[in-house]
């Protein structure tokens, strides 16, 4: 992340930079979005910048202040200095540790630029007095996620518990699946060690490392396991995974103690779920580098296609790097000459999200089909699109279609809100 951080400064911004001294553009990363403010961490390099820049201005104004007073000119300038040492740094400290609040420049309305936690900012006009200032410019993304919205996050840490509640294999598949999805790095956690034995930790490790990951072993409430994960973690940007009740809230309580506060207040009984996918928040770890919480949910949805789904496997990944099944387009099931299928564990799981996208890509296919409404017409000035004439859609649905589709709108509002987001 940090090295392409500094690029603006150096090549964009340079003739701004020589214009004037107070005018020097400003970056940072937004660490949390509430409705139209969003709250920008400024780069810490820039924030000493800024400070020495103002307070060479103040002690110009001061040397300038000396002069005109002859003999007690030289102890008031040093006061005077002094004074807007301790207010500027009162105004940062109280300004959320050098974190602007601002809006969103109207010319980044206009062009319909979204500002979404993550994302390298330029801020402009920054009043250190409020905490405010504006955005005039984002950097182009280097990642970017919907769910949560996150953007150039570097690695996923999908976090289950090994007990409390009961690790599941295939649920834990179908969270590394949706985890590999992202394209992001993915690292896994298991937490709660502490619940469990030394024979299920050896079973879990060694079976984990059959399917390809490397996972660390942690339990948040005896502190162990914490410094292999927090090397993981240190200069990256991570999202913070994985179904409720693991622990995640707890971890990043216990990895950044001054995040308690929030961390608390996003995943209570309230929050779980919908409020905190509302409210994305980027908290910085002591080490270096930042942590986003999301809400626990207990069935991610897959949308990948069925052709992609190997992919997703690292099992599959290491044995296709290798060798080539004999058909470019192998769903590797009943094929001749397959390389995928075979003796590895999560094979079942593979064929089981394949039934599932397969399923899912059919009825994506006859809803396409049923709702396209254009058909496509020759003649003489070549081909051409005009509107299907639509026989059944002024019929009245009948009751029991009515009924039906009301039902289903039921379902999904309760699906909805089982998911959590
Ligand atoms: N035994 C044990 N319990 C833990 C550990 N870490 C967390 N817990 C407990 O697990 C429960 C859930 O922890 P949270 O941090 O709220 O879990 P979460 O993943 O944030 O849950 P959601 O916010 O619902 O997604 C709490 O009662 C924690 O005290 C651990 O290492 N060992
Ligand atoms: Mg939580
Ligand atoms: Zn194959």
């Amino acid at each position: 992340m940090s090295s392409h951080l500094n690029d603006p400064l150096n090549t964009q911004n340079t003739t701004e930079v020589g214009k004037s001294a107070s005018s020097a553009p400003l970056w940072g990363m937004v660490v949390a979005v509430q409705a139209n403010y969003y709250h920008v961490k400024l780069d810490s390099g820039q924030r000493s910048a800024v400070s020495s820049q103002r307070s060479a201005v103040s002690s110009e104004q001061s040397a300038v202040s000396s002069q005109r007073s002859a003999v007690s000119g030289q102890r008031s300038a040093g006061d005077q200095d002094a004074a807007v040492e301790r207010t500027e740094s009162c105004n940062l400290q109280a300004a959320n540790l050098q974190v602007l609040l601002c809006t969103r420049r109207s010319r980044l309305k206009k062009i319909g630029q979204r500002v979404m936690v993550g994302d390298r900012v330029e801020v402009v006009e920054p009043d250190w007095v409020s905490g405010r200032g504006a955005i005039a410019q984002v950097l182009p993304r280097q990642s970017e996620l919907d769910r949560p919205p996150v953007a150039n996050a570097d690695q996923l840490l999908l976090v289950f518990a090994m007990v409390e509640p009961t690790l599941d294999p295939h649920q834990l598949s179908h969270f590394l699946i949706k985890a590999e999805t992202t394209e992001l790095q993915v690292c896994l956690c298991l937490n709660k060690s502490d619940l469990a034995t030394a024979d299920e930790r050896d079973h879990w490790y060694d079976r984990l490392q059959q399917w390809g990951y490397a996972p660390i072993l942690i339990s948040v409430h005896q502190a162990t396991g914490l410094t292999a994960l927090d090397a993981q973690l240190r200069h990256r940007v991570t999202i913070v995974s994985g179904p409720s009740g693991v622990g995640k809230s707890s971890l990043i309580n216990r990895l950044i103690p001054s995040s308690d506060l929030r961390v608390a207040s996003v995943s209570g009984k309230l929050g779980r779920g919908r409020h905190t996918t509302r409210h994305v928040e980027l908290f910085e770890l002591p080490t270096g580098g930042l942590l986003a919480d999301t809400p626990g949910f207990n069935q991610p949805d897959l949308d990948c296609a069925p052709e992609d789904l190997a992919t997703y496997f690292p099992e599959a990944r290491s044995r296709l790097a290798v060798a080539s099944c004999q058909f470019s387009d192998c769903l590797h099931r009943d094929e001749p000459n397959c390389v995928v299928r075979g003796d590895w564990e999560r094979y079942e799981h593979y064929l089981h999200f394949l039934a599932a996208a397969i399923a899912r890509q059919d009825a994506l296919n006859k809803l396409g089909d049923s709702e396209s409404t254009m058909k496509r017409k020759s003649d003489r000035d070549g081909e051409q699109y005009e509107p299907k004439l639509e026989t059944k859609k002024y019929r009245r649905p009948s009751r029991r279609v009515q009924q039906q589709t009301l039902q289903n709108m039921r379902y999904d509002l309760k699906d909805a809100s089982l998911d959590g987001d």
